[in-house]
């Protein structure tokens, strides 16, 4: 391919989402994710039993594909088969942000009454998560016994800040169409209880203990275990049609801290984010830290001391450092983590962090950045992704990671993220499609790309089906 007169992006786009559907229905239908080269099911243990991740994942973007055919025998699927009635230990943020927010978005985008009803009652198994002294919720919950608890791994038994900061968009939604209040006074009240602690540096640590109250080790991180819970203290606020001052606060509050102690320009002229590790720089940048440059042209017209113009050169100059962590490899496709230290610059280094996932934070990034600035570019390196995603992980029975993306050879993981279908496609036909497609005055799109719609502070209906 070459972005020239031969091919329209979007249908490429679509086509892909075809290709990447289709096998997953052939190989894989009702079960979680597809193994694309083996040709079978994957599951995560991130989900439990609840099953359908790709199915429930994917309804927004068949929906705004006009894939109809498709859409329909998924909607069919959640009628008959989506079943939160099990004995199962999950991921409160991944059930959250993939199965909570997709069926929110396929209501709002449908009008189907299923997706509300589902929503709702996936919503009220994940309320026993927060019965923990503090409110800050558990990791972990079995959705049968109500029983939470944490990642063994998190630092002294604490919950991980992107993911109980990752609640706050699908929560609001719930208490709206729901009636009932209790979701938003949980998220609330996580809001509380980070503004009554102190920050060091004024900078939130990826770990607080739900039952003490208290950090954990004081890592920062915009990437892994910290990324989306900045995105949602901005988001809360456009959603709330901008009336939620608290969240505008928090947010240009934490990435004034941000500037200051994390973005560093290489002596190459990069600019990155790095890692805060007790005030020690570790020079790292994680592919999902890339979402970043999005957020902050996102955020940059609300921009307090003038500083708008600011924020959208931040935006642009992350793209670009992003841009480059493709542009170095051999595949031209991003590693999970880059370094700029021992004499490196946006390349990983490590043979642990080489490997790409068909993540979507590069892209969605360059999305942002074409509806914010219109700068062609933009579109450009995006078709660069198509081109390397269509060489290199486009298999027979669908779509694959890559474990290094170095290399000259392609070595499948043999997985289809569901993720893949709702977010790294759905950005790519955004970006080459017009601005008023899920036009950003009436849409947030929650961490996993599910669009939810502004609430009106002057209508409390009107907002629904405003595509
Ligand atoms: C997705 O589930 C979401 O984008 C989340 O915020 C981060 N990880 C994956 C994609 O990389």
């Amino acid at each position: 391919f070459s972005l020239n007169q031969h091919y329209n992006p979007a249908f490429v786009s679509l086509q892909m989402m075809k290709h990447a559907w289709d096998n997953y229905k052939r190989y894989a239908w009702g079960l979680n994710e597809l193994k694309p080269i083996s040709k079978q099911g994957h599951s995560s243990n991130l989900f439990g039993n609840i099953q359908g991740a790709t199915i429930v994942d994917a309804l927004d973007t068949l929906y705004i594909m006009e894939m109809k055919e498709e859409f329909k025998e998924a909607k069919e699927w959640v009628e008959k088969n989506l079943d939160f009635n099990v004995n199962a230990e999950i991921s409160v943020f991944e059930v959250n942000i993939r199965f909570v927010g997709g069926l929110l978005s396929a209501y709002y985008l449908s009008g189907e009454e299923v997706f509300r009803k589902k929503a709702v009652e996936l919503g009220e198994k994940l309320l026993p998560a927060f019965n923990t002294p503090t409110g800050i919720p558990w990791a972990l919950l079995n959705i049968k016994s109500g029983i939470g608890r944490n990642w063994p791994w998190a630092s002294g038994g604490s919950s991980i800040l992107a993911e109980f900061g990752t609640l706050h968009l699908e929560f609001v939604h719930l208490s709206h169409l729901s009636g009932n209040p209790v979701f938003a006074e949980k998220v609330m009240n996580i809001r509380k209880v980070l503004n009554r602690l102190d920050k060091p540096e004024g900078l939130y640590p990826n770990y607080l203990n739900p039952s003490s109250g208290q950090w954990g080790q004081h890592h920062v991180s915009i990437g892994g275990l910290g990324d989306s819970f900045y995105e949602y203290l901005l988001k809360a606020w456009l959603m709330s049609d901008k009336t939620d001052e608290e969240g505008k606060k928090m947010y240009y509050d934490a990435v004034q801290a941000i500037e200051t102690h994390l973005i560093r320009k290489s002596s190459g002229g990069l600019t990155y984010i790095a890692e805060w590790k007790g005030g020690l720089l570790e020079h790292k940048m994680g592919h999902l830290t890339c979402f970043a440059g999005g957020m902050f042209a996102l955020g940059a017209d609300g921009a307090p001391n003038d500083k708008t113009g600011h924020h959208i050169e931040l935006g642009a100059e992350i793209a670009r450092t992003c841009h480059e962590s493709y542009d170095r490899t051999s595949m031209k496709l991003g590693p999970e983590a880059f370094r700029f230290d021992g004499g490196v610059e946006a390349i990983a280094t490590r043979q642990n962090e080489k490997y790409y996932i068909l993540r979507p934070e590069v892209i969605e990034t360059y999305m942002y950045m074409w509806r914010l600035t219109h700068d062609p570019k933009y579109r450009q390196w995006g078709w660069e992704a198509v081109e390397a995603l269509e060489k290199h992980c486009r298999v027979d029975g669908g779509y694959s990671g890559i474990r290094d993306v170095y290399n000259n050879h392609e070595s499948h993981d043999d997985v289809q993220q569901s993720f893949f279908l709702s977010e790294t496609l759905k950005y790519l036909y955004l970006l080459f499609s017009e601005d008023d497609l899920l036009p950003f005055e009436h849409w947030v799109f929650n961490t996993e790309a599910h669009p939810l719609p502004v609430l009106r502070k002057d209508d409390g209906n009107k907002e629904e089906n405003q595509k």
